[in-house]
C-alpha cells in the first residue's frame, strides 16, 4: 500500500483528533525516518522531544526485547527487579530523594497535583478541599479533564466541561502576578521552565529563581513540568538548572524511555512524596519492569553519549546557523539547546504551510500556535545533519 491508501484507512477508522502532515512513516533510525513510499525524512520534532536518543536506538531495542522476553508486567501488587534500580539511578542522577513511576506525562502531572494537594492539607495545614494551585497562561501539561481545566487554550477545553476547580492562571514570566495570586490556601506553583506548546517560550532571565524565592517565602511547592524541557533537551539534565533552581517536585516523561515506551515519573524529596500512603495512588502499568528496564537504558544513553552537552553545543551551532538565514518571514528565533522556535511575522501566513513545504524537502517539523515553527531534533544529531536541515530551512524561509 502507498501513502494515500494508508491515509484513507486512517480517515475511515481513526477518530479525527489530529490533523497530521500527510506522511506515513514506517521506519526510523537516529534522526532519519522513512515513509511507506520509501522517501527519507529528517525528524526535527523527535515526537515532541520523546526521541532524544534517536529513533530505535539499538541499545534500547536490545534491552526492550530482552526484558519483554523475561518479564513485562507484574502490577504493583508484587515487586520487580527493575523498579528499585531505576528509582535509585534516577534519584542519583536528578539529586531527588524519591520518585513515583507513571506512564504518560499527563499522569505524572496529575500525580504531582494530587501530591501537592495532599501535602497542602497534611503539611501546610490548608483547609480541606480548599487547595489552590497557580499555573500560567500558555501552559501545556496534558489532556486530562483536570489538566485542561487550567488550560488557557479554548480549543483544548471546548466541549469537555465541567472542569476541576482549584486552579488559577497568571501571565507566564510575570513574577509580580505570581506574588499577587498567592492566597493562604495556595499549595503550589506549577510551571514549565520553558513553555513548549506555546512555541518554545523562554521566560525572562531570573524568572524561575524569583519564583523559587517566592515559593520559599510563602511555603508553596514549586512544581516544574520538565516532560518536554527535561532530559537534555535544553542542554541541561533539567531546564531549571539553567537558573540554578531546584524545584520541590519535577515531572518527567517522553525521553525517559527514548521514545520506546510510555514512561513518566514524579521526582521529589521524602517530605513531599512521603505524604502518600499505600493505596493512595497508582496505575496498572506504572513502574512495570519493561518500562523501568527501558528507562534505565535511556538514562544511561543520555550519559554515555554525552547527549546533554551535545544539546548545548549543537543547539548553539543550530541557533547561529538559523540567525544567518535571510528571510522576510522570520520575526525572531528563541530557545535553548536543541529546542528552538522560529517565530514568524503575522504576514507570513502561519507556520503550517512552512511545515508542509519543509516536508517536501525532506524535513519534518511541527508548527505550533499558528506562527511558530518548532525545531527539536533527536540529540544524537550531527553537525553535518544540522547543516543538511538548515539548508532546507533556508530554501523554504528565504523565499517570500
Ligand atoms: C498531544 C503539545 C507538546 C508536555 C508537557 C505534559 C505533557 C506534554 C510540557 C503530557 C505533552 C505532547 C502531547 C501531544 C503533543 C505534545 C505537545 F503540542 F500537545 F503541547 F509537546 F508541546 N507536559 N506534550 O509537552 O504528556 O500525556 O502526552 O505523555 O497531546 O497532542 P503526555
Amino acid at each position: 500500500m502507498d501513502t494515500r491508501e494508508y491515509i484513507a484507512i486512517e480517515d475511515r477508522y481513526n477518530a479525527h483528533n489530529y490533523k497530521p502532515l500527510d506522511v506515513v512513516l514506517t521506519r526510523g533510525e537516529g534522526v532519519w525516518v522513512e515513509d511507506v513510499d520509501g522517501k527519507r525524512y529528517m525528524d526535527f520534532l523527535a515526537a515532541y522531544s520523546a526521541v532524544n536518543q534517536g529513533h530505535c536506538h539499538p541499545r534500547l531495542v536490545k534491552v526492550m526485547v530482552e526484558q519483554a522476553a523475561r518479564l513485562a508486567l507484574t502490577s504493583r501488587a508484587f515487586r520487580n527487579d527493575q523498579l528499585p534500580l531505576l528509582a535509585r539511578e534516577l534519584c542519583e542522577l536528578s539529586g531527588y530523594e524519591m520518585m513515583l513511576p507513571m506512564n504518560s506525562g499527563a499522569e505524572a502531572v496529575e500525580t504531582a497535583i494530587k501530591v501537592a494537594r495532599k501535602w497542602g492539607y497534611e503539611t501546610k495545614r490548608v483547609r480541606d478541599e480548599q487547595a489552590h494551585i497557580i499555573t500560567c497562561y500558555g501552559n501545556f501539561h496534558g489532556r486530562t479533564i483536570t489538566i485542561v481545566s487550567f488550560s488557557s487554550e479554548e480549543g483544548y477545553r471546548e466541549g469537555f466541561g465541567p472542569f476541576t476547580p482549584g486552579f488559577e492562571l497568571i501571565p507566564y514570566g510575570d513574577i509580580g502576578a505570581l506574588k499577587a495570586a498567592i492566597r493562604p490556601t495556595t499549595v503550589a506553583f506549577l510551571v514549565e521552565p520553558i513553555q513548549g506548546e506555546s512555541g518554545v517560550v523562554v521566560p525572562p532571565e531570573g524568572y524561575l529563581r524569583a519564583a523559587r524565592e517566592i515559593c520559599d517565602q510563602h511555603n508553596l511547592l514549586l512544581i516544574t513540568d520538565e516532560i518536554q524541557s527535561g532530559l537534555g533537551r535544553t542542554g541541561k539534565f533539567l531546564a531549571a538548572e539553567h537558573e540554578g533552581v531546584r524545584a520541590d517536585m519535577v515531572t518527567i516523561g517522553k525521553a525517559l524511555s527514548g521514545g520506546m515506551y510510555p514512561v513518566s515519573a514524579v521526582l521529589a524529596d521524602r517530605d513531599v512524596l512521603g505524604v502518600l500512603q499505600p493505596g493512595d495512588h497508582g496505575s496498572t502499568y506504572g513502574g512495570n519492569p519493561l518500562a523501568c528496564a527501558v528507562a534505565r537504558e535511556a538514562l544511561k544513553i543520555l550519559v554515555d553519549e554525552d547527549l546533554i552537552q551535545r544539546s548545548a553545543e549543537l543547539g548553539e551551532y543550530l541557533c547561529d546557523a538559523l540567525h544567518q538565514i535571510q528571510s522576510p518571514h522570520i520575526q525572531k528565533i528563541r530557545g535553548k539547546g536543541l529546542w528552538i522556535g522560529i517565530v514568524l511575522k503575522p504576514e507570513a501566513g502561519g507556520a503550517r504551510r512552512f511545515s508542509e513545504a519543509l516536508m517536501e524537502y525532506g524535513l519534518l517539523c511541527k508548527d505550533t500556535h499558528g506562527n511558530v515553527i518548532r525545531l527539536a531534533p533527536p540529540l544524537v544529531i550531527t553537525r553535518d545533519e544540522i547543516d543538511w536541515a538548515v539548508e532546507r530551512l533556508e530554501k523554504v524561509l528565504s523565499v517570500s
